[in-house]
């Protein structure tokens, strides 16, 4: 700069400063960076999971499987993206090589790749065709590097760090642009690995020398964010669940070193000395790899709908999955949950009440303009309301220009000057009485919340603590229209269906025929009566007072469980594995030798082709989840033929029923014998099993 330029200048940078010294707000550690910024403001984007397990119908790759097995005949990149812009998705994460070791590119450093399947001539580059539709509609680009390959001979080796990081190189070099990296910290230990077919346990901490990694992840990428649950402290966190919710206390905030328990990852820690805002990953389907099977299981808009405000209206960011199938393309059942899932979502917001609003307050820093109530409503992202220093407590009224009906409330702190926020409480004024209709904890990025509708002329906020002086750069006010709720299906021991509103003034109409469910036509009333056979239920939701109708919920029971005796406990409430309810559980005997079993007689003969595992659906039972099982079959309890075995792969991440077939075979007993649990040593723990006859 011309330096008669810079001294004309100079005094005006100085009245900025003194004017920031007087009055702006002190940050209050710790602070997002830059990076962190800019993608905590991307909210929403995909995770597409996709590699040679689509082809065998598994959520883990072994590390053997034929690359000639991978045959995308359809792929199509750009239907992924399209889908992903239409959704209202900001960019892309892909599963560039998942746990199997398949790489998804042509990597010069292993022959386990694209670049050694007969389809395309091994030409094919996916990465980079995603890439590149990324780019023609305008999303960010992010990868997901397996650290565990179940494929290299070197796995657990030093040698394998070298390549862990080449890989990681040619993906952060020769792509463009790239977001996110994710490393996933699984390890379930065996593998294929180069035909050692072996257990290998790592040190996740230190075995792939982070630091360093990081250290190169961001010279090659310098406005990249790292997301890691194995190891050292990243830019993100897990939020230590797959199944689509944060905290409703969530803090960007942890330890900067040391272990995290599940519940820091779910809640952040308010003292915590490191800004790690969490990130909320789910599946558009219960898994994360396509499998037929679960065409029918792809999540309902009012899933969604919780999904986004346990996500995005909880202070993080939503990564929802889908899985493409082994044609190479979405799935188009997948591509309108999305869409349906995005117009709701417009719906909900389409008009911001604010809008003929007044918002005071009487606590306005230092009497400043600049500061004043209003900035909490207008349309400048930057600016906000700012509260006197040393005030942790402080109301905002909003006056509404005549009575306002309203159900939907979003709050921003301005994070870039910390986040301060420790509880709040939401007013409202009706039929001139002040009614409570919430009483929250943290805000942060954004916090949305959701309550029946009132119709008010005022709205009152009132910061009730915060860690320093509470500021808030947005406020908006929704009434969203009322998405109901299908009913939940679930069959007991006698074979009796249950149906469960989501709300309290619906009305539940079912049918047993496999037809459509109409309101006004069998409505549901006590438990219904099956035949004990198979039977295909379908039920909706209807509101009266609306006439609206939820979508059909569906669900095939297989044979009654009415007969069945657990043979393996006394216990009566092991009879809660077959009791239909998700929420009870049984676990084995802590004694008993292992490995544990679970023996049934199921009273008569029956034949059998796969059986269905749910783990106990507590938050904190996740040390009893079984990852390890062999399945066995008789038909005199004496001698037994073993009908499966194996792995259920992601489970504790994701602990969702898993299901295995086998050969169709006549038998009257069954065994499902834990072979391994999470916590190895603890008792396995079943919140129902199953069968699939034929
Ligand atoms: C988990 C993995 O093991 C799953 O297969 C999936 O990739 C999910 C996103 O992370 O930990």
């Amino acid at each position: 700069m011309p330096k008669f330029l810079f001294s004309m200048l100079w005094p005006c940078l100085l009245a900025g400063f003194c004017c920031f010294s007087q009055s702006t707000p002190q940050p209050i550690g710790p602070l997002p960076n830059e990076n962190q910024v800019r993608w905590q403001k991307m909210e929403y984007y995909a995770f597409i999971h996709f590699s040679i397990n689509t082809y065998t119908d598994m959520a883990w790759g072994f590390g053997n499987e034929d690359p000639r097995l991978f045959n995308p005949e359809k792929i199509d990149c750009r239907q992924w993206a399209r889908i992903c812009k239409q959704a209202g998705m900001k960019g892309i994460i892909f599963t560039a090589k998942h746990h199997s070791g398949f790489c998804l590119w042509p990597s010069q450093y292993t022959e386990y790749s694209v670049k050694n399947v007969p389809w395309q001539n091994g030409k094919a580059d996916i990465v980079r065709q995603l890439a590149n539709a990324c780019k023609e509609y305008g999303l960010k680009f992010g990868v997901y590097l397996s650290p565990w390959d179940r494929n290299h001979p070197d796995y657990g080796k030093p040698e394998y760090i070298t390549y862990f990081r080449n890989q990681l190189t040619e993906l952060l070099t020769n792509y463009g642009e790239i977001f996110e990296v994710w490393f996933d910290g699984a390890n379930g230990g065996d593998g294929y690995y180069g035909g050692a077919n072996e257990t290998r346990k790592i040190d996740a901490r230190t075995y792939y020398d982070w630091p360093a990694t990081y250290k190169l992840v961001r010279k090659l990428q310098p406005k990249i964010v790292i997301w890691n649950d194995g190891g050292e402290r990243a830019d993100l966190r897990w939020v230590g669940t797959e199944a689509g919710y944060v905290g409703q206390t969530n803090w960007s905030l942890l330890p900067a070193t040391g272990d995290v328990s599940e519940k820091m990852l779910h809640h952040g820690v308010e003292d915590g000395n490191a800004w790690v805002p969490g990130e909320v990953n789910t599946s558009i389907r219960p898994e994360w790899f396509y499998h037929p099977r679960e065409d029918k299981k792809v999540k309902t808009l009012p899933e969604l709908m919780d999904i986004y405000y346990h996500s995005i209206g909880r202070n993080a960011t939503l990564l929802l999955n889908f899985p493409v199938m082994p044609n190479g393309l979405i799935h188009e059942k997948d591509q309108k949950a999305a869409l349906d899932f995005a117009q709701a979502i417009k719906e909900a917001f389409a008009v911001n009440l604010t809008g003929k609003a007044q918002a005071k307050s009487t606590n306005i820093r230092e009497n400043n303009p600049a500061f004043d109530a209003s900035k909490a409503i207008d349309t400048d992202p930057e600016s906000y309301w700012a509260t006197n220093e040393k005030t942790t407590h402080a109301p905002l009224t909003l006056t509404f220009s005549q009575p306002t009906a309203f159900n939907r409330l979003i709050l921003q702190e301005p994070i870039a000057l910390g986040q301060r926020v420790k509880s709040f409480v939401v007013e409202a004024l009706v039929n001139g009485q002040w009614k409570e209709i919430a009483k929250e904890t943290t805000i942060g990025y954004k916090r949305i919340l959701r309550f029946p509708t009132v119709e008010a002329t005022q709205l009152k906020l009132t910061i009730d603590d915060a860690k320093a002086c509470p500021l808030i750069s947005n406020l908006e006010v929704y009434k969203a229209p009322l998405i109901l709720t299908p009913p939940i299906i679930t069959r007991d021991q006698m074979g009796n269906v249950h149906l469960r509103a989501g709300d309290s003034e619906s009305e539940l109409y079912y049918t047993l025929d496999g037809s459509k469910p109409m309101p006004g036509k069998n409505k549901y009333t006590t438990p219904v009566k099956t035949n004990g056979g198979k039977a295909a239920v379908k039920a909706i939701a209807y509101n009266p007072s609306t006439k609206q109708s939820s979508l059909a919920s569906e669900e095939r029971f297989d044979i009654a469980r009415t007969a069945w005796k657990i043979l393996s406990s006394d216990a009566q409430q092991a009879y809660q594995v077959v009791d239909g309810n998700p929420a009870t559980s049984w676990h084995g005997d802590k004694s008993a030798q292992r490995p544990a079993d679970l023996v049934i007689d199921l009273g008569k003969e029956e034949y059998l082709q796969g059986f269905s595992y749910l783990p106990d659906q507590n938050w904190w039972a996740d040390a009893s989840i079984i990852t390890r099982y062999q399945f066995e079959v008789s038909a005199d309890n004496k001698s037994w033929k073993r009908v499966s075995e194996g792995e259920f792969s992601n489970i504790r991440n994701n602990p969702f029923w898993q299901t295995k077939t086998f050969e169709p075979i006549k038998a009257r007993y069954i065994r499902l014998r834990a072979l391994k649990t999470v916590g190895e040593g603890s008792a396995p723990g079943y919140a129902e099993i199953d069968l699939i006859t034929r």
